[in-house]
């Protein structure tokens, strides 16, 4: 559709009211939320990927493509929130120590939210100690971890180990993702999880806890 290639290539351009507009014009005709995000806002930031990779464009681009769709994010994450009082589970999520991406990971978040789990975001360089007193204070079902880094994907390993010394590995199911990530480095830290994006984040977590 013609709208939601206008809508990567406002992203790409870094044009937050053009993605505005187009994402607003875009549901007026009929477009779902999860149809914009991913062949709209997503397929915009993955050329900026590539482009970063090649080093054609730099981090000043990045952060302003970043925020455009973020933009367009705000607008899509209540559509995507249930009207559900049910909840069906608690979900601590953050950005493993270190690392300072959070676009994938506020993206798994919004869906779980929509998906009827409460979510507690503790946001970008989370500590291993944080995640710890994260399921002290809150007791969640699930805790997700997220790097984009290759140096920082060890941070999983490093604190899977701290909530397992503390005694509350066997409180909760872990999951971890992000670009780097697989299945079998997930197995190999001893992690109960592993998805590759947003969407079957939420396929994870149900089966996890069984739920559907
Ligand atoms: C945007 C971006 C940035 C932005 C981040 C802005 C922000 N607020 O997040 C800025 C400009 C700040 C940045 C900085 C840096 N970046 Co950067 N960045 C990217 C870029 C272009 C896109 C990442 C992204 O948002 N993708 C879109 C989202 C939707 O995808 P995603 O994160 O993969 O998330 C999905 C899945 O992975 C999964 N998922 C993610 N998290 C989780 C968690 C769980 C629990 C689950 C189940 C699933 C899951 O679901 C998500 C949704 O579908 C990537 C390139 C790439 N192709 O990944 C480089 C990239 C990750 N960055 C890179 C680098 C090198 C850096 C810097 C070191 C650059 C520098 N020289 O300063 C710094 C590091 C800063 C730091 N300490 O973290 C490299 C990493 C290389 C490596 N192998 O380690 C990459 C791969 C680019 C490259 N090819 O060189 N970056």
């Amino acid at each position: 559709m013609e709208i939601l290639k206008e809508i990567a290539n406002a992203v790409i351009s870094g044009d937050r009211k053009k993605v505005q507009e187009l994402v607003e014009k875009a549901l007026k005709e009929g477009i779902t939320p999860e149809d914009i995000i991913d062949k709209g806002l997503l397929s915009g930031m993955s050329v900026i990927g590539e482009r970063f990779k090649k080093n054609e464009i730099f981090v000043p681009e990045v952060l302003v493509s970043a925020r455009a769709m973020q933009k367009g994010m705000e607008i899509l994450k209540p559509l995507i929130a249930k009207s559900s009082n049910v909840i069906k589970g608690k979900i601590v999520i953050g950005t493993v120590k270190g690392d300072l991406h959070d676009i994938g990971k506020n993206l798994v978040a919004m869906m779980l939210e929509g998906a009827g789990y409460q979510i507690i975001d503790l946001g970008i360089d989370v500590p291993p100690e944080k995640f710890v007193q994260a399921i002290k204070e809150n007791k969640p079902d699930v805790v997700g971890m997220s790097a984009l880094l290759t140096t920082t994907m060890s941070q999983m390993k490093v604190t899977i180990d701290v909530i397992e010394k503390e005694g509350l590995r066997d409180k909760v199911k872990i999951i971890v993702g992000g670009a780097p990530v697989t299945e079998e480095f997930a197995k190999e830290i001893g992690a109960d999880g592993y998805a590759e994006d947003a969407y079957s984040s939420v396929e994870l977590v149900n089966r996890l806890l069984k739920v559907s």
